[in-house]
Formats: structure tokens, C-alpha cells, sequence
């Protein structure tokens, strides 16, 4: 007859020997893991740039995934960015970073149209005086730089969403983007359809109660509370309505895309 083994209760040596051959096993996995993962990724496809700072794939769709889930989750047009009295606004705007609107390059604000292209083909050519008869639009915020500055100030302009009613453009809301560019094309973004037309969103053509200066984006840039100053592109030139991400030049230099706040 065969005897039945008797299991012996583990020493504490063999219990310790039993961790530390668990622990290496898991720590060894963990390693495997990463190495492969980081080859996985390091051989993974290169987004196309132009769009966002040339990211591998997989990182950008986690990055966008990110971002959805965020704008869902936090968006609310409702939500309004806080505003603050006239006597808040600083006196002296500051002038922070001018690709497209260099001084020294010729500008002639007589002359500047706005040009509106539709995604049909169809380009709207509107000037300034024009727009001024439209409602204008004040707001004071804390304007804020990705370079760790911010500021009170106060603009004046129009609402972008009733610049789209005003121009019968509201069809191009159904369309995901917003891509503004400056005249000569050298500073150029890509705005997210609910935060163009979050009502906060104007086009500016004054900065305390006087018209904007140059240097701040002369004769009409974007005031958009709900992103960083990125964003605010001065001196548009052109806008154009779009399904697919329009251009953004900071995102192509791997800044976030959205540049939410
Ligand atoms: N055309 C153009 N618009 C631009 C920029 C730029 O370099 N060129 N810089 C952006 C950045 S980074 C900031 S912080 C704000 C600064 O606006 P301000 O000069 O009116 O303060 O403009 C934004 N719009
Ligand atoms: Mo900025």
C-alpha cells in the first residue's frame, strides 16, 4: 500500500526563498513587459506632421483619447470663464510673441478683408467697417500664456457665434474645426467647433475701449477665454470650416492640440 505524503508546513526559509522567486518572476514580467512595449512603440508609425508635433501613433491616440474624454467631460458652453470689472483691466496690454505680425514687415489695415471660406468653395470677403455694425461684444478676463503669464484685460468685438448667424453661416457649425490663419499664413489654429462658438468667443478689434494696437493683433484678432493665449491668433486673415483638424502652429511644434483651460 502506497503511504500518503504528509505535507510538511514551509520553513521560514523556504517561505522567504518562495518570495523572493515570486518577486524576481513578477519584477522579471514587468521588464519583459516594458522592453517590449517601449520596441513596440519606438517602431510604431510617426503621425503625419503638420497637424500635431510628429508624436508616435499610439501616444497621440492615447493623447486624443484623453482630450475627448476631457472635453466631455468638462465642456459645458454654460460654463462660463470668470470675468472682472473694467477697472481690473490692465492700462498697458502686454505684447507677447508677433510670427505673422512682425513690424517690420508691411501691413496696410485699409486694405485688409476678411476672408471666409466655406467648405463649399464659397469665400466671403467682409472689411472692417462692416463688421464694426455688428453687436459688439465686451469681456474682462485673465488672459493666460502657456509661458506662465497672465493678465486682466479687456476687449471689444464680436461674438463669433453671432458673426456666424449675422453671415448665414451657421450650417458650417455642423463641421468640427475652426482653422484661422494671419494674411501672410505664417501663424496659423485649429479651434474645436464648441469653443468657437462658446459664447465667450469674440473677434476682437478694440483692447480698452481703443482700437487694437499692431502689435495685439490689428485689425482683428481672436479672443478666446477658454484656451491659453496660443490660441488667440492675431490678425486673422483667413477662416475656414473643416471636419479634419486644421493646422495649428504650436501644436506642430508638440504643444497640446486643444490648449483647453
Ligand atoms: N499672429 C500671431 N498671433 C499670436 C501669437 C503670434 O506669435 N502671432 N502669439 C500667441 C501667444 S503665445 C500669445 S500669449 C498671445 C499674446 O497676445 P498679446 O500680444 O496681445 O498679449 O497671442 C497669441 N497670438
Ligand atoms: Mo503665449
Amino acid at each position: 500500500m502506497k503511504q500518503k505524503k504528509i505535507k510538511q508546513p514551509l520553513t521560514v526559509q523556504q517561505k522567504i526563498n518562495r518570495r523572493t522567486f515570486i518577486s524576481f518572476g513578477v519584477f522579471g514580467a514587468a521588464a519583459v513587459t516594458g522592453v517590449l512595449g517601449w520596441r513596440w512603440l519606438y517602431h510604431s508609425p510617426e503621425e503625419v506632421t503638420a497637424i500635431t508635433g510628429g508624436q508616435r501613433v499610439p501616444l497621440r491616440r492615447a493623447l486624443n483619447k484623453t482630450e475627448l474624454a476631457v472635453r466631455r467631460l468638462l465642456y459645458n458652453e454654460n460654463h462660463l470663464v470668470k470675468t472682472y470689472s473694467k477697472d481690473r483691466a490692465a492700462k498697458n496690454v502686454r505684447v507677447n510673441s508677433d510670427i505673422g505680425i512682425e513690424a517690420d514687415k508691411q501691413f496696410d489695415i485699409a486694405n485688409w478683408k476678411l476672408e471666409v471660406k466655406k467648405q463649399n468653395g464659397e469665400t466671403l470677403s467682409i472689411g472692417l467697417d462692416e463688421l464694426k455694425t455688428l453687436p459688439k461684444t465686451e469681456i474682462v478676463y485673465d488672459f493666460k500664456c502657456v509661458e506662465g503669464w497672465d493678465q486682466i484685460s479687456h476687449w471689444g468685438g464680436i461674438k463669433f457665434i453671432d458673426f456666424l448667424n449675422h453671415y448665414k453661416l451657421q450650417d458650417q457649425t455642423q463641421l468640427q474645426y475652426v482653422g484661422m490663419e494671419t494674411p501672410d499664413k505664417t501663424y496659423y489654429v485649429g479651434i474645436d467647433m464648441p469653443s468657437a462658438i462658446h459664447p465667450q468667443t469674440i473677434m476682437a478689434y478694440e483692447v480698452n475701449e481703443k482700437p487694437l494696437p499692431l502689435e495685439n493683433g490689428a485689425p482683428l484678432r481672436l479672443i478666446i477665454p477658454t484656451k491659453y493665449g496660443i490660441k488667440n491668433l492675431k490678425r486673422i486673415g483667413t477662416i475656414t470650416f473643416s471636419n479634419n483638424r486644421p493646422h495649428d502652429y504650436w501644436a506642430e511644434q508638440g504643444y497640446d492640440y486643444y490648449s483647453g483651460l
